[in-house]
């Protein structure tokens, strides 16, 4: 399963800015954003962004593009929020909780895409070759440069200089790991973090994922997820091709592509706050004595190909070698980042796994190596040794987990002295439900907590987190306030 990157739901409203130039407006006039708007911002600008940024001889520049988001933003000193964009193209500034906690806290939000997703990439074609500056250290750097960047511009629309307003960074999942370790790297640049979902811990063979979708399952709803899984593999031996045409995917000639479809359509309902739409129907069949292979095609191609939109082609390795710009790329680019930096290798445990056990390592390596060519395996030692996994030495993060969520095991879910963290528990908290709400697909507009199954375990954790951005934010004026004087 991909991280956060659902697709976002097609935007009905377009915000209109009448604000041409932030300079002319100080109180940067806008037509309200409707109540249901998905979006806070759509309006994309530009930044020259460095390539390489650990390279003294290389001065080459790509644009990257960026949002801002000023409708609630206190001229001059309100606090700037910088939600960093993840492994996907960033269109805009989603409506979720962030746009509720920019009005409590008068802020400024910021939005960068990250380096070679969407319309940030540098290259006109996604080699390998060209990928060699493809990372999180740099898509860091990234995010440092452009804070700086945004600082400087704001001080010359308002005519000074040497002014820091107090800075803040937000992310889920991929990008909350980007948050928490931008604050561990560049602790100068912000007042704090907040690491929703965050991924901190780059894991080889991540078989606790596949345990915890058995666990948010419930016995009854694993014992025939486990049974499905049998009866394909067994039905992949005898009648291959009927099998992957009842799923519409007869495109995927490698079986491990095949079953990995499988696996990720089951992990969505929990992922993202849906479990019902998987559970509830499946042990209906099995009641009714039906074929479970049948059903579970049923939900997959009505609910997770048609409902969600996702495409079969996603999991084609043919289809993630391709190296040109049009369409997606973000299969192609995620999977390198797995290939290269966090692995995450969801591969099947030894031992009552729901996913077929041909899901191995063995299948991610020759993935790896197919798509990229040889050499290109992840080395997960190395980031955990540069990040410090879950034992990130930071400061002034908050973490956040949801109970369902599988993603979870590899965020750091004990609270330590300056960096507390908290789960959600509830029966459809999934990734990122602080922010999103439930469910998380489609968006809720505002992250609407009212469909979560626990509403109030929902705001007790929003409470802490407005509590802490209050707490670093205070600390920060202080700080800087000191050090002018
Ligand atoms: C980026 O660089 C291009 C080419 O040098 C230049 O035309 C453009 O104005 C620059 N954009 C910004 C935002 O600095
Ligand atoms: C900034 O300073 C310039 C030159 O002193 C002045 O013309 C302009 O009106 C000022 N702008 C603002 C927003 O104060
Ligand atoms: C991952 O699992 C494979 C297959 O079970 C095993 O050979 C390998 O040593 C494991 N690697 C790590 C780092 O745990
Ligand atoms: C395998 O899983 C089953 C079901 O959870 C459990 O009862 C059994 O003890 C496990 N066996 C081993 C060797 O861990
Ligand atoms: C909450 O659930 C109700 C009933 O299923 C549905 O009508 C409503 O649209 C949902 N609201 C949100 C914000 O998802
Ligand atoms: C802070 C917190 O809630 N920590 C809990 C996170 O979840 C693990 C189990 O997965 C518990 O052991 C922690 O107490």
């Amino acid at each position: 399963m991909k991280l956060v990157a659902l697709a976002p739901a097609p935007l009905s409203i377009a915000i209109l800015l009448l604000c041409l130039t932030t300079s002319s407006c100080s109180r940067l006039l806008r037509l309200p954003a409707s109540k249901t708007s998905k979006s806070l911002t759509k309006e994309e600008l530009w930044f020259n962004q460095t390539l390489d940024h650990f390279s003294p001889y290389d001065h080459r520049l790509f644009g990257q593009r960026y949002y801002e988001y000023l409708d609630d933003f206190r001229t001059p000193d309100g606090p700037i929020f910088l939600k960093i964009c993840g492994e996907s193209a960033c269109n805009g500034i989603p409506n979720d909780y962030i746009g509720v906690l920019a009005k409590k806290f008068g802020a400024a939000v910021v939005s960068l895409e990250h380096r070679y997703y969407g319309k940030s990439s540098p290259f006109k074609s996604l080699t390998t070759e060209n990928l060699k500056y493809f990372s999180s250290k740099q898509a860091l750097f990234d995010l440092a440069a452009f804070r700086q960047y945004y600082q400087d511009s704001l001080n010359a629309k308002l005519n000074r200089s040497n002014i820091d307003n107090p800075w803040f960074v937000f992310g889920i999942s991929y990008s909350g790991a980007l948050s928490a370790w931008f604050r561990l790297k560049f602790p100068h640049l912000t007042c704090g973090s907040l690491a929703s979902s965050a991924v901190v811990q780059a894991v080889y063979n991540f078989t606790e994922f596949d345990k915890q979708i058995g666990e948010s399952a419930g016995p009854e709803c694993k014992s025939v997820l486990q049974e499905i899984t049998h009866l394909v593999d067994q039905r992949l031996g005898s009648n291959e091709k009927a099998l992957k045409t009842l799923f519409g995917a007869d495109e995927l000639k490698i079986d491990g592509d095949f079953l990995y479809l499988l696996a990720d359509a089951a992990v969505t309902a929990f992922q993202y706050g849906n479990p019902d739409k998987l559970c509830l129907p499946l042990i209906e069949a099995k009641k009714a004595g039906e074929d479970l292979v049948e059903a579970y095609a049923t939900y997959v191609q009505e609910y997770y190909i048609k409902s969600l939109g996702v495409s079969v082609e996603t999991y084609n390795q043919q289809h993630l070698k391709k190296t040109t710009l049009s369409g997606d790329t973000a299969d192609r680019l995620w999977w390198f980042q797995v290939c290269t930096e966090v692995a995450y290798f969801q591969v099947a445990p030894s031992n009552d796994s729901i996913r077929s056990s041909k899901i191995d390592t063995r299948y991610h390596l020759d993935l790896c190596k197919n798509v990229f060519g040889d050499g290109i395996y992840p080395d997960v030692t190395a980031t955990n040794l540069y990040y410090g996994g879950t034992r990130i030495a930071g400061s002034k993060i908050i973490f956040t987990n949801g109970s369902q969520d599988p993603w979870r095991h590899a965020s750091k879910q004990t609270s330590s002295p300056e960096m507390p963290s908290y789960i959600i528990t509830c029966h459809n908290c999934g990734h990122g439900t602080d922010m999103r709400g439930c469910p998380q697909s489609p968006l809720v507009p505002e992250g609407d907590a009212k469909n979560c199954s626990s509403p109030d375990a929902v705001h007790k954790v929003r409470q802490e987190i407005i509590a802490h951005i209050d707490l670093w934010l205070s600390q920060c004026r202080q700080d800087s306030g000191r050090s002018s004087i």
